[in-house]
Parts: C-alpha cells; sequence; structure tokens
C-alpha cells in the first residue's frame, strides 16, 4: 500500500509567563479542527504545539517567586495541558524548550550556522524593549516607544552573536510575492512585511545574550545564551528530530504545511524563519497564516458585563463544543474578534439549539412517531428532494476549502445555511400531514431519509469542530463507522435504508441570557474600584499641609548605600545649598539615571538617621506597578521653586 500523504500543522509555542485564556485557545483550536479534518480525509497528521520557556521575563517572574524558572514554567505547562484537554485538543506532539533534543538541535543548529558563516560575534547597540524582548531599529519605533507593546524602549549594547538576516532580503521578498506559493496569508500581510521590514532594510539579528542566563547555552563560547526566537522557531523541526536523535520525523513530515497564529509574530515566521532554513539549505514552510486577535471591550476584559472569559468556566458552563463552534465561527480570518459571552450565547441559541439541535430532535422525534423508529425499505423520491440534496453534495468541498485556509466562519456559516435549509425542508413537506394519509407513507419515508442522512452529511463535516456532539448526533440518527467518513460526506444516502433511529438527550440547552448574564455576575462579582489601592486617610486641617515645606531639588549626586538594597544616598540642590537625603528606591533606578534631575522632595522634616546616615527630608514618589517612580520637572524648574 502506498504511503499516506502526510500534513503538518503548529500552533505558536506558547510563553508560560502566565496561565493560557482564550486568545491561546484559538489558534489551538483552529489547528485542532483542520488537522481532524485532515485525518479524517485520509492524511498522516503531524500537529504540533508547545510551550516557549526561556527568556528575560520568566526568568524574571520565578525570581520574584523565589523559585528556578524550571519549576516555575512546569506549573503553568501542565495548566496549557490540562486546557488542551479540557478542549479535546488532539496534538500530536507538544515541545517544551527546556527538553533535552531541542536544546541539542538549538545547539547544534547555531554551530553549523557559525560554521557556514552565516552568526558572526559583534556587538549589539540598539533601541531594546525588555517585555518584549526585541531589539527594534529607529525606523520601527512608534512615537519613539516599542511598536508592538506601546513602552519605552532603552539603548542597550552588549557582545553578542548575530545571524546575518541583512543577506536574505531578496531572498525573502521573492518568496513572500511568489504567486505560486502564497506563502503568507491574508496578503494584506505580504506588503507590511515587504514595505516595514525588507525595503528599509533588515538588520543582522541578534542570536545571543550575555545577561539572560535562563537560556540554552552557546556551545562555542561559555557566558553566551542562545536567545528567544532562534531557540523558539527551532522547535518546529527539532520535534521532528532534526539534529537530534530522539525523533525521526523530520524526512518525513518536513516541510510543515501551515505555521499558525496571531500577527504580531507573523514577522518572525515569515522574515526570520524562512532565512534560518535558507542558510541551513532546508525547505522552507509551505504556508504562513496569521490570524487576527481575539479582544474583549477594545483591548482590555470586563467582568461588569458578565464577560467571564475563564476558557474552563466557559466550558464546565455551555460545553467544549460551544466554546469550540463559537470561536472559530466569530473570528474573520484575517480581522480582529471582539469577545462577549452575550454574543456566545446568542450563537448558542440561534444556531445550534435552534437550527442544530432542532433539526436533530424534530427528525429523531418524527421517525419514531410515525414509524417506531425504524424507517421502511418503501420510499417515494421527487424532484421536490433536489435542491437539499444538491446544496448537500457542494458543503464537502467547500468546508474542506474554507478550513484549511482558516476560513472557518465562512465554512460554517455554508453549514448553517444549509441546516436552516433543511429545516425549512420539513416546513414544504409537512410530514404531519403525511402522517395522516396512509398512502403518503413511503413519501413520507424518503422526507424523513432525506432529513436523517442530510444530518448524517452535516454532523460529518462539523467533527473537525465540535468532535463531541457529532458522534452523539450519529447515535440517535443510527449512523455508524462506514457512513461517517469524510469520503460519506460527498455520498447521498448512505445511511441504511431502514435506519433505526434513538431518542438521545438535548444537545444544546437554549440559554436564557439575562438570567445567565446576572448568574456569572454573581458568581465573579465586578470587581471594586480602588480595591488595590491604599484606603483614603481622613480628612486634615489646610494648616497641616501649609506646614509642610514642598520644593523642587536638582540632584548632584546619588549613589547605593553600602550594605543596603533599598537606600539610594543622594546630594541635592535645594535652592539654597546643598543637603544630603536618603531615598528607599534602590530596586527601581540605577544611581546613575537620577543624576541630573529634578524631583519633589519634603525638605522641612525632621532628619532622620539610617544605615547610620543622616537623611535631611523625603523625596518624593508614586507607586507604579510593583515598585515606584520619583515625581520629577523638566530642567526649566530650578531648584527651590515651591511646590504648592
Ligand atoms: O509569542 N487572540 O508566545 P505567546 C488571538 N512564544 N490569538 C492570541 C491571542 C489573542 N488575544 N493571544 C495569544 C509567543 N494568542 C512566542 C511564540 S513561536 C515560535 C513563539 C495566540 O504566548 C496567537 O497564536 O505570546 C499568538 O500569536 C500567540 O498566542 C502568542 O503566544
Amino acid at each position: 500500500m502506498a504511503d499516506k500523504k502526510t500534513f503538518y500543522i503548529t500552533t505558536p509555542i506558547y510563553y508560560p509567563s502566565g496561565n493560557p485564556h482564550i486568545g491561546h485557545c484559538y489558534s489551538t483550536l483552529a489547528c485542532d479542527a483542520i488537522a481532524r479534518m485532515k485525518r479524517m480525509q485520509g492524511y498522516d497528521v503531524m500537529f504540533s504545539t508547545g510551550t516557549d520557556e526561556h527568556g528575560q521575563k520568566i526568568e524574571k517572574k520565578a525570581q520574584e517567586m523565589g523559585i528556578t524558572p524550571k519549576a516555575y514554567v512546569d506549573e503553568i505547562v501542565a495548566n496549557f495541558k490540562k486546557l488542551w484537554a479540557t478542549l479535546g485538543i488532539k496534538y500530536d506532539r507538544f515541545v517544551r524548550t527546556t527538553d533535552d533534543y531541542h536544546i541539542k538541535t538549538v545547539q547544534n543548529m547555531f554551530e553549523k550556522l557559525y560554521n557556514d558563516g552565516y552568526i558572526y560575534k559583534g556587538e549589539y547597540r540598539g533601541k531594546y524593549c525588555t517585555p518584549c524582548e526585541s531589539f527594534w531599529t529607529e525606523s520601527q519605533l512608534v512615537d519613539g516607544k516599542c511598536p508592538d507593546c506601546g513602552r519605552e524602549v532603552t539603548e542597550a549594547s552588549e557582545e553578542a552573536y548575530f545571524f546575518k538576516l541583512s543577506e536574505f532580503g531578496p531572498r525573502l521578498k521573492e518568496l513572500l510575492l511568489d504567486p505560486e506559493k502564497n506563502f503568507l496569508e491574508p496578503k494584506s500581510r505580504v506588503n507590511e512585511m515587504i514595505n516595514n521590514f525588507i525595503e528599509p532594510g533588515l538588520q543582522d539579528l541578534c542570536v545571543s545574550r550575555t545577561s539572560v542566563k535562563w537560556g540554552i547555552p552557546v556551545t562555542i563560547d561559555e557566558g553566551h545564551y542562545i536567545y528567544v526566537w532562534m531557540d523558539a522557531l527551532t522547535n518546529y523541526i527539532s520535534l521532528l528530530g532534526f539534529m537530534n536523535d530522539t525523533y525521526n520525523d523530520y524526512e518525513k513530515y518536513w516541510p510543515a504545511d501551515m505555521h499558525v497564529m496571531a500577527k504580531e509574530i507573523v514577522r518572525f515566521h515569515s522574515l526570520i524563519w524562512p532565512a534560518f532554513l535558507m542558510a541551513l539549505g532546508e525547505p522552507l514552510p509551505k504556508k504562513v497564516y496569521g490570524h487576527g486577535w481575539i479582544t474583549f471591550d477594545g483591548g482590555k476584559m470586563s467582568k461588569s458585563k458578565g464577560n467571564v472569559i475563564d476558557p474552563f468556566v466557559l466550558c464546565e458552563r455551555y460545553g467544549v463544543d460551544a466554546l469550540r463552534y463559537h470561536l472559530l465561527r466569530e473570528m474573520v480570518f484575517g480581522s480582529d474578534c471582539p469577545y462577549s459571552n452575550e454574543q456566545m450565547f446568542s450563537r448558542i441559541n440561534s444556531d445550534l439549539a435552534n437550527d442544530l439541535g432542532n433539526l436533530v430532535s424534530r427528525t429523531v422525534a418524527m421517525a419514531i412517531k410515525y414509524f417506531d423508529g425504524t424507517l421502511p425499505e418503501e420510499k417515494e423520491f421527487t424532484d421536490a428532494d433536489n435542491e437539499l440534496l444538491e446544496q448537500l453534495d457542494q458543503l464537502p468541498d467547500f468546508v474542506s476549502e474554507t478550513f484549511e485556509t482558516m476560513r472557518f466562519s465562512e465554512g460554517l456559516a455554508k453549514v448553517f445555511s444549509v441546516i436552516a435549509r433543511a429545516n425549512k425542508y420539513i416546513d414544504e413537506n409537512e410530514p404531519w400531514k403525511l402522517a395522516k394519509d396512509e398512502t403518503a407513507k413511503p413519501r413520507l419515508a424518503a422526507v424523513l431519509y432525506n432529513l436523517l442522512d442530510a444530518i448524517r452529511r452535516i454532523a460529518v463535516l462539523l467533527e473537525p469542530v465540535m468532535p463531541h456532539t457529532s458522534p452523539k448526533i450519529y447515535e440517535q440518527i443510527g449512523a455508524d463507522a462506514s457512513n461517517t467518513t469524510w469520503e460519506s460526506t460527498k455520498v447521498r444516502h448512505a445511511l441504511a435504508a431502514n435506519v433505526t433511529v434513538t431518542k438521545g438527550e438535548v444537545l444544546f440547552p437554549r440559554i436564557d441570557i439575562d438570567k445567565e448574564i446576572e448568574e456569572l455576575n454573581k458568581l465573579f462579582p465586578a470587581e471594586e474600584k480602588g480595591k488595590d489601592l491604599e484606603p483614603l486617610k481622613p480628612l486634615t486641617k489646610f494648616d497641616n499641609f501649609a506646614a509642610l515645606d514642598l520644593r523642587a531639588v536638582k540632584v548632584l549626586s546619588c549613589e547605593k548605600v553600602e550594605k543596603s538594597d533599598k537606600l539610594l544616598k543622594f546630594k541635592v540642590d535645594d535652592g539654597f545649598g546643598e543637603r544630603q537625603v536618603l531615598s528607599g528606591i534602590a530596586k527601581y533606578y540605577k544611581p546613575e539615571d537620577l543624576i541630573g534631575k529634578t524631583l519633589a522632595m519634603i525638605v522641612n522634616l525632621e532628619p532622620r538617621k539610617m544605615m547610620g546616615l543622616e537623611s535631611n527630608g523625603m523625596i518624593l514618589s508614586v507607586k507604579y506597578g510593583d515598585g515606584y517612580r520619583v515625581v520629577e520637572f523638566d530642567d526649566s524648574v530650578l531648584p527651590g521653586s515651591d511646590i504648592s
């Protein structure tokens, strides 16, 4: 027998820097649905997902919690796996970048690229966004800030290894514009990549760090650690066994058929990843799909509208398949998609309970009522059946084509339009009237049989999206393994002519939307405003304020206080002369960054001693995240100026 055709699909490997949320669910569900469909279509599928565990963010979080980075990620990775199990995600391989085989591949690949002259040692100077772990060129900054997250960037410089990304501009442009390949979808992103990154000139890519120790060590230079994207992207081949001995699937599955991700990391997948592969002399992935974001009230979650979006809670209350269907139905490929529970409830009620659920329950109930559950062999088909049958005939190819290009929304809308057509077919043929006429029994049997067989074909096409519901439908309509294959959806009347139906549970109970939102609000009360703030103090006399002398002061010098990890020692000019003051902000500032700044200070507090040093006043700071920021003025404010 000839080998099966293979199909390799990947999700991004997620950062286990926080627990998975509904956004992560979308990419993973989309890949799962495609993988399931491809398996049904007879492909030998490799569907991979995993976690991207190295880097500064995770190192910092673990440090804050006083545990090792590995212990920190282990717990979150377990939550990712638990969520995927809850959502019915059937991945074939879960890669962790801390897995030995992955580390081996990344190290081997680094060495090869170094030996072949694609990686060299240099000094990096540039704008660096710490939270995003990204270096940016001046032209990529938006208003001088990180284009991804909008936060401040800082000038960074360190000894580092570089990958010669700058050499690959022309080949990458050719790849992106190749009309045969359609490498990157949606097409709108192609211009973005070319205009924003290739045309201005690709910069060589920093692929190692010395300051972040939580990473894969560079084997040829102690103290250097491989820097995020080279580590992360390589997962797609390490998990197949490229340059490691753990797996032996590279020849079989590479190149990947589809890399799926959201838009913010398309750049890494459509420029850097192919460039690495070009340098390695390996085949390129066939397709990169960058979908939009699931957004919450314009970016933020809100509990006040019953907008609980804990995927575990949603699955438990409304069912896994309802959530799977809703997410895949709502997101139009390429656009962002706002999430709201209210919208999900409407979808469940209209599509799942009313249209699909009713079609199944009405049809099964009629077969039981009119034929005791088993249809007679004798049937009378007429031209009135043609329209429904023709619509069904067109579905399999359309579903297949839309699903595998991430256009689930279109594909599902079409399936549900045929479900609506089937419901209309019931109303047009009025089985309840046929049942009253003994001579119309063959026609009645044909009508019910057409309906049951339509449900069969529809349920099979929906199985990739609703894998728990379709088998329940098969049971109710008397379908079996032979007539629930993907191929069988192309065939009319594959159900046994004398099929027996069985009454089953209600597939999707209707939701009373107002009541449910009230219920959710009770379960998850909206957070009280100001809950995390210091409580307000009682009123005080104006004189108490007037007694304080608040001034602008200029920092002349600033240094750490020995043996204290909190205190900084300042010399400031208060307009009248110099004075020494201490402040407990050493964790949030480098001393040299404060020199020359004009700050706000209370200058008439009685002197206090700290760590044996005298402090004459108090520098004002404001709470900022987990730390503090000094209150500062621009240079035009003179030292000694009164603050009132
Ligand atoms: O970027 N809407 O990891 P990450 C839709 N480790 N999709 C969303 C989403 C949302 N609101 N939020 C997250 C990383 N996603 C890197 C990837 S790959 C070699 C390395 C999904 O945890 C979406 O797929 O930040 C997005 O691209 C990905 O999670 C980002 O995951």
